[in-house]
Order: C-alpha cells, then sequence, then structure tokens
C-alpha cells in the first residue's frame, strides 16, 4: 500500500473509532453514489424534490433554523502562540481545542454512514492546487461537496500520489448551536467542525480549507488565498483582461462575476466571462504576474436577490440539478425567493405556509448549490492548470456613504492599504447583527488563517523587483443618498466602472489625483445610455476631504490593533496620506 494511502487510512480508522459510526463509506464522486445520496436524503426528509418539470434533479435542503449562517464567534484559529493567530481570530490553545472537540467526537456517528470525501481545490491537474479530505456524517455536506469541488478517485488518486492534504473532520452532531465548535489547527492542517450542517461551518473545503487554512499555507508559501471573485472582461477588440475582486460575504460577488453588459456594451461586443464568484488563489507566475485559480468547481450562491434583472446567468443555470438550501416553494413546488419577478410563495423556508407578516418566503441567506459549469458565463479557463494572469484588483465594501464609486490606488503599498482599511456593513451570511459598519480588511476579516498584521506584511512582500503586479482599486456600488436611496445602479453597469479599471490599468484611461487616489473624472466614464444625473456622478466621484481624514484618524487606530506585527511601510503611508489631506 503506497505510504500515503496508509496514512489515509490509519487517520479514518483513527476517526472511526473515536465516532463509531455503523458503516464507513468511501465516496468516489460517481453519479450513482450521488444517486444514493440524494435517495438517503429524500427518505429521512433532509431533502424534498422540487418541480421536476421546470427543476429536473433540483431538491430543497431546509436546515434546522437555528443554523443558517456562519458563526463566527464560534470559529477559532488554534497556534501554539495565540499572536500567530492575531487579534482578528477567535484563538484557543490547540490541546484543549482537541480535548473540546474530542469529547464533542466520542461516539457521536453512533447510527449514522461516516463518509469520506476526499477532494481537490483548483483543476485536478492544476500544480497550484492542494487537496484535501473531509470526514463527515452528512450525505447533504457530500452532495454539496461534489458540486462544490472536484471530489472523488481523482482526488485521492492525487492524495495517494503526492502525499500532503487537509484533514478535515466533521460531524452535524445534534445541529445544537450551544455543541457547535469551527477550529482550524493551520500547524497541522486540519479542521474540526462539529455541531452545523450550513455551507461554510460544514463544507470544509470551501472558506475552513481553501481561505483559513490555505492563507496560512500560502503564506510560508509565497502566494495568496483570497476571498476574490474572478472575472473575464473581452472587450471590443476581442482582448480579455482578468480582474480578482474582494467583496465581503452577500455584498454582490456572484452577480459581479456573471454580468451582463448593458445594451450598448453588448451591441458593441464586449463579454464576460466568469471564474470564480467567491475564492481566489493568486500566484506569482515566471512572467512576474499574479495567475489566479478559483479552487471551488461551483457556486453556493446568495438566492434572495437573485432574478432576471440583476443575474439572469445565475437564473438560467439555476432551472436543473441543483441544491436549494432554506429557500420558500411556489404552490407547484419551484423554488422562491424575495426579489424574484415571477410566481409566488405558497411555504416559507421553513415549510409553513407563506405569511409576509411572519417571516420572509426564503431565509436572507438562503442559497443555492450549482456547478459552475450550468453558468452560461462559463469559461474553460477555469480549469487552466496555470490559472489566468490578473490585470487588476478590486476591493469593495457596502459603505453607504464616503467612499467614492471607484479610486485608483497610487501604487501597491498604497492598494495594500486601502484593501487593508476596508469596511463594509455586516450582512445576513454570518449570524449577528445585520448593516454594522466593521472592518474587514481584503474582506478577509472572517477568513484569514493567521494575525492580520502578518498578512499585510505578506501582502506588501510581493512588490518586488521584477514583479509586474496588477493595479489596485476600490469600489463601492452602496453610496447611499439622503433618502436612503441607492445612487449607482449597479449590476450590469458596474462594467462601466470595469471599463475605466481596465483602460487605467493599461494607461488608456484619464483620472483625477487626490490624496486617497485617483478618481475618473465625470468624463472619463462611459454613462451612455444610463440617464444618471450629473450631479449625483460628480457626488459619487467626489472625495470628501474631511470625511476622509477622521477614517484615516480610524485606520490609524485600526492598524495599530495589530501592534508591531503590523509592517511600518503601512503605518507610513498612512500617515503621508493623513499629511496630504491635512
Ligand atoms: C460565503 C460567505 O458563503 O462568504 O461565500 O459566507
Ligand atoms: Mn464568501
Amino acid at each position: 500500500m503506497p505510504s500515503q494511502l496508509a496514512s489515509l487510512k490509519q487517520w479514518v480508522d483513527d476517526v472511526a473509532r473515536l465516532t463509531q459510526p455503523d458503516q464507513v463509506h468511501w465516496c468516489d464522486g460517481s453519479d450513482a453514489e450521488n444517486a444514493l445520496m440524494v435517495e438517503r436524503m429524500l427518505a429521512n426528509g433532509d431533502l424534498l424534490k422540487l418541480n421536476e418539470q421546470t427543476h429536473p434533479n433540483c431538491y430543497l435542503h431546509r436546515s434546522s433554523p437555528q443554523d443558517v449562517a456562519r458563526v463566527e464567534h464560534l470559529t477559532f484559529v488554534c497556534t501554539t502562540n495565540p499572536a500567530d493567530a492575531g487579534p482578528n481570530n477567535h484563538w484557543m490553545e490547540p490541546a484543549e481545542a482537541h480535548a473540546q472537540m474530542d469529547a464533542l467526537y466520542a461516539g457521536c456517528m453512533r447510527g449514522r454512514t461516516m463518509y469520506v470525501v476526499p477532494y481537490c481545490m483548483g483543476p485536478i491537474d492544476s500544480p497550484l492546487s492542494r487537496c484535501g479530505v473531509e470526514i463527515t456524517d452528512s450525505p447533504y455536506v457530500v452532495a454539496n461537496m461534489r458540486i462544490m469541488t472536484r471530489m472523488g478517485a481523482a482526488a485521492q488518486a492525487r492524495i495517494e500520489r503526492e502525499g500532503s492534504f487537509v484533514k478535515g473532520l466533521h460531524s452535524i452532531g445534534e445541529l445544537d448551536p450551544n455543541r457547535r465548535f469551527i477550529m482550524h489547527f493551520p500547524e497541522e492542517l486540519s479542521i474540526q467542525s462539529f455541531g452545523s450542517g450550513y455551507g461554510g461551518n460544514a463544507l470544509l473545503g470551501k472558506k475552513c480549507h481553501a481561505l483559513r487554512i490555505a492563507s496560512y499555507q500560502a503564506r510560508t508559501e509565497g502566494w495568496l488565498a483570497e476571498h476574490m471573485l474572478i472575472v473575464g472582461i473581452e472587450n471590443p477588440k476581442g482582448e480579455t483582461h482578468y480582474v480578482a475582486a474582494a467583496f465581503p460575504s452577500a455584498c454582490g460577488k456572484t452577480n459581479l462575476a456573471m454580468l451582463i453588459p448593458p445594451e450598448g456594451y453588448r451591441r458593441d461586443g464586449w463579454k464576460v466571462w466568469t471564474v470564480g464568484d467567491d475564492i481566489c488563489w493568486m500566484h506569482p507566475g515566471a512572467d512576474g504576474r499574479l495567475y489566479a485559480i478559483n479552487p471551488e468547481a461551483g457556486y453556493f450562491g446568495v438566492a434572495p436577490g437573485t432574478s432576471e434583472k440583476t443575474n439572469a446567468n445565475a437564473m438560467a443555470m439555476l432551472n436543473h440539478d441543483a441544491i436549494f438550501t432554506n429557500v420558500g416553494v411556489t404552490a407547484d413546488n419551484q423554488p422562491w425567493w424575495e426579489g424574484m419577478t415571477t410566481g409566488a410563495p405558497a411555504q416559507d423556508w421553513q415549510g409553513r405556509p407563506y405569511d409576509r407578516a411572519v417571516s420572509p418566503a426564503a431565509h436572507p441567506n438562503a442559497r443555492f448549490t450549482v456547478s459552475a459549469k450550468q453558468c452560461p458565463s462559463y469559461t474553460d479557463k477555469a480549469e487552466d492548470p496555470q490559472g489566468v494572469p490578473l490585470s487588476a484588483i478590486i476591493f469593495g465594501g457596502r459603505r453607504a456613504s464616503l467612499v467614492p464609486l471607484v479610486l485608483e490606488a497610487r501604487d501597491w503599498t498604497h492598494g495594500v492599504l486601502v484593501g487593508a482599511s476596508m469596511a463594509s456593513e455586516t450582512t445576513a451570511a454570518a449570524t449577528g447583527a445585520v448593516g454594522v459598519v466593521r472592518r474587514d480588511s481584503m474582506a478577509m476579516k472572517p477568513f484569514a488563517g493567521y494575525n492580520f498584521g502578518d498578512y499585510f506584511a505578506h501582502w506588501l512582500s510581493f512588490d518586488k523587483p521584477g514583479a509586474k503586479l496588477p493595479k489596485i482599486f476600490q469600489v463601492n456600488w452602496f453610496r447611499k443618498d439622503a433618502d436612503g436611496k441607492f445612487m449607482w445602479p449597479g449590476f450590469g453597469d458596474n462594467l462601466r466602472v470595469l471599463e475605466w479599471v481596465l483602460k487605467r490599468a493599461t494607461g488608456q484611461a484619464g483620472a483625477l489625483e487626490t490624496p486617497v487616489g485617483n478618481v475618473p473624472n465625470p468624463a472619463d466614464l462611459n454613462t451612455d445610455g444610463l440617464g444618471l444625473d450629473a450631479a449625483v456622478l460628480e457626488q459619487l466621484l467626489t472625495v470628501d476631504r474631511e470625511g476622509y481624514k477622521a477614517e484615516m484618524a480610524s485606520i490609524g487606530e485600526y492598524l495599530d490593533e495589530f501592534g508591531d506585527r503590523t509592517p511600518h511601510a503601512l503605518k507610513a503611508e498612512r500617515a503621508r496620506i493623513a499629511a496630504q489631506l491635512a
């Protein structure tokens, strides 16, 4: 037996001894196996079949109502030295975390089947990909991992060939919010999750592996694991430029990744290609450019708000072979969520008769899981083992005020400061209050597997001789006017901003220099056919110097939270801008 297989088998045996399942099933990822998972879940009520005529092979999963989002307060990074996890993470001493988890796992799979799920994050033959194995007692997790990762026999073969893999152990336990933990042991390349079946807590390839553990690994190996979409923009000359963009959860990454160009742009020949909607692994290439892969193979997108108007590509991929979690259903058993323009809900996400006064039809964090290949804007560049070269990196948050529609960082160091000082309103993707503005550096606050001070230093380290780094930008689609209305139409019209971004990246567009970065002059943005009031555009592009003075002071306090781990160069950059504003 190859030694890697022996060590995998040994670990599986150890876990089985601890958790005491009735059976152990090694997943091969086949269609027959998936049919078995579905059959089991239909039998125990974990899945409900949706309308076969309108939505063939589509299923609805209703979570426990207490288990509908990520639980940041129960998510820990367990490093030997607490300072390595940093103030941006909850920390627990590794031995204590193991003791607590072992107690929870003891006998937890009695009466259940234990599934062993080998998976590969990234194209199966890419040197940039990394593998893991998730052990779980949830067939829902198996079915979702099959869509979200390259799961099964090919991944297992790669693990046997190459050795190292991330060990993930998951049990739904009793789905008790008081007996729930998501633990990360980056020094051991392992993850332990108990008590939740929700995506970000339970599909361990996603946030736990591809962001928290991978970001830690990436630091030691010289690459970046980021909470970013990857999109290709093809201009009328047929040139495609790739952009990676970080936004916090539920801030429109899926919509931006699948953007449909406005009418005039479509006529002129612009096209948009989707590489990924949530996670981006970036590696410096031999030519000095950064190359990006999407480690995922599917989308676990937020359903509410997704419609023909906001994301027709997503709607087109959701009418077959999809899993819906916590959406409502129509009287004829089609999935339904707020924002849909056709149909009407008969039952809400908990299966109760729909009553708008009691609950929305769909939970605000209701999700769909679907293969990336079903997206009409899918590009086989998503399978390129070398990844796609990036021309620009964008940071965006939900800011009702202050932050202009778009600004360009002066250079890489300034761009890293822009990313580090991102702030955004919280959303329903995590438990807790919604709409509270918090700092969310690079949209990685819930996902960086180590101290943000070290993370900022790692970002800065990419700026070295010979590097041809992408230009960095910040966007804000979410500015509101005095009446609380969004000032920018967003969605497809965001391509107007991306056009300026790419023209700046290739030296073809004008800008106004300000202390906080370069903004377009109103004439630099293509607003043809938009009908946007000139005064509103002016306001969207104006830098409020007084507001930014206060922002810079607050960013200074934030950077100080990471003490001497915050790189001096970042503090100096902030001080330089603050001085210019003064
Ligand atoms: C997600 C999230 O599910 O960020 O992608 O919460
Ligand atoms: Mn996300």
